[in-house]
């Protein structure tokens, strides 16, 4: 027993010359309408399925049916020769379009097998310069297949293996539908291990501390989870406290965390990566360095394994850092994965030479609630079934988790006086404050307000929260799109 693994969203490709036996090989592991033949699609067209002038016809009815499949999120199989790699890359084209992941099987037997079973069928008098050509394609093809932008390959080289292989299609990484809750989705934390603390604590979380008293764990009573958007690190008093204790729960089982931004580049600067130490990394990154190397590593290896998104409570619940819009919901793409990380950005920039977000919250109308992150908001606010959990700690706000299903929010103290920022803009990073504490411990903290630093006069100043580049700051009018 061969067990090929697929996901069970995918465009799955099979590759392998005429008589190589791939249409026999589907209907035994396939539902017949989950597989498109290209030969079918000819015999629609022409009426003959072996009437070769009506092959790009066939192609653009096959493209067509299975782009109408991923659509609708049914898996697809292509039954075509796709020794090509032209016609490959038109279906990891296609895939990609549909945001599902593109698998190949390629069914790699001996040339002479292939040629007995064509001299058996009627109709296939091909010469044996096609299977010969056909097979050159094949193998030269095979070892790039995944630079081609295959995310699973399988080959099968002998009809043995292919007699043996059984397909199992596997869940989505970002599919936990069968997760129903109760959740306390958490907002960005950035490296405010105290604030994190006492929020669970609110929550009714029990912390589990290490010999060194230092949180490494909690759980609920009740078996509540919690859920992270996603930015736990950087810009506050202590990144590695956050991951140790985040770490923890996600590996016990009592916590899902998603992809923010900010793990994404503080991976690559652990990986030694040149990136441009702002926004809060340089903090994460001198944190880290008093860490063993052991816990470093930990932290890759956590960061590495975080998904864009998680689809939770059979649909009804969807958590990303910067929020997902419906038609990318359990779709998995390279485009899927920059949305939950970044937002969608309209590729202007506003007065302040940020980039302007494009506002997919105020369209959204979706059936599944999404909780994200990412930009600072006064007070969790709903729009159209999407609610920003980021409601600045690290800038002087507080943490707020939500509860779900009940959607009640909790939200640590109270929020600083009149504190609004303009939607969808992040807030422009004053240089820290540092605030007083005993023994000169480096317990720096950085506020929400003065949008307009640098030209700010009282940017610097020890309580910036009054600082009038923020006043004039929160008169500034609406961005353009609103
Ligand atoms: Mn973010």
């Amino acid at each position: 027993m061969n067990e090929l693994a697929i996901p069970e969203l995918s465009l799955v490709v099979l590759v392998g010359v005429t008589g190589s036996g791939k249409s026999t090989f589907a209907r035994a592991r396939f539902k017949p309408t989950e597989v498109i033949s290209s030969d079918f699609c000819r015999g629609l067209v022409a009426d003959d399925e072996n009437d070769q002038s009506a092959t790009p016809a066939a192609f653009e009815l096959l493209h067509h049916i299975a782009g109408m499949r991923l659509a609708a999120g049914r898996l697809t199989v292509i039954d075509a020769t796709n020794v090509q790699p032209e016609a490959r890359r038109e279906l990891i084209a296609l895939a990609r379009e549909h945001d599902v992941l593109p698998v190949a099987i390629v069914l790699d037997l001996p040339e002479k097998l292939c040629a007995e079973r064509n001299a058996d069928r009627p109709h296939r008098d091909f010469g044996a310069h096609v299977l010969r050509r056909q097979r050159g394609q094949l193998r030269r093809g095979l070892s790039g297949l995944r630079r081609e932008g295959f995310r699973t390959v399988h080959v099968l080289r002998t009809p043995e293996e292919v007699d043996a292989a059984t397909i199992t299609r596997t869940r989505l990484f970002s599919d936990l539908r069968h997760e129903e809750g109760p959740f306390d989705v958490i907002g960005d934390v950035h490296g405010c291990r105290a604030e994190l603390e006492q929020l669970l604590a609110t929550l009714g979380y029990e912390l589990e501390c290490d010999a060194a008293g230092r949180p490494v764990s909690a759980r609920h009573p009740g078996n509540r989870r919690a859920v992270f958007v996603g930015d736990l690190v950087d810009r506050g008093p202590d990144t590695p406290g956050v991951l140790r204790l985040v770490m923890g729960m996600v590996a016990a089982g009592t916590a899902f965390c998603v992809a923010g931004n900010h793990e994404v580049k503080l991976l690559k600067a652990l990986r030694g990566k040149n990136v441009k130490r702002s926004h809060g990394l340089d903090a994460s990154m001198e944190q880290l360095d008093r860490e063993p190397e052991e816990f470093r590593a930990q932290v890759e290896r956590f960061i590495d394994g975080l998904i864009g998104h998680y689809v939770l409570d059979g649909g009804r619940l969807v958590v990303a850092h910067a929020g997902l819009i419906e038609r990318y919901h359990g779709r998995a793409s390279g485009r899927v994965r920059e949305f939950c990380l970044y937002g969608q950005t309209t590729g202007e920039t506003d007065e302040y030479g940020l980039p302007v977000r494009y506002p997919w919250a105020q369209e959204y109308r979706g059936r599944a609630v999404v909780l994200y992150g990412h930009t600072p908001v006064p007070a969790p606010e709903w729009l159209n079934n999407t609610l920003c959990l980021d409601t600045g700690c690290v800038f002087g706000g507080r943490l707020t988790a939500l509860n779900y299903p009940e959607r009640t929010t909790v939200s640590l103290s109270q929020p600083p006086a009149s504190t609004t920022l303009r939607p969808g803009l992040s807030p422009r990073l004053p240089p820290p404050v540092p605030a007083p504490s005993p023994a000169g411990a480096s317990l720096t903290r950085w506020t929400l307000c003065c949008l307009t630093w640098p030209t700010c006069p009282d940017h610097a100043s020890s309580r910036p929260r009054t600082c009038r580049g923020w006043v004039s700051a929160t008169r500034t009018p609406r961005p353009p799109w609103r």
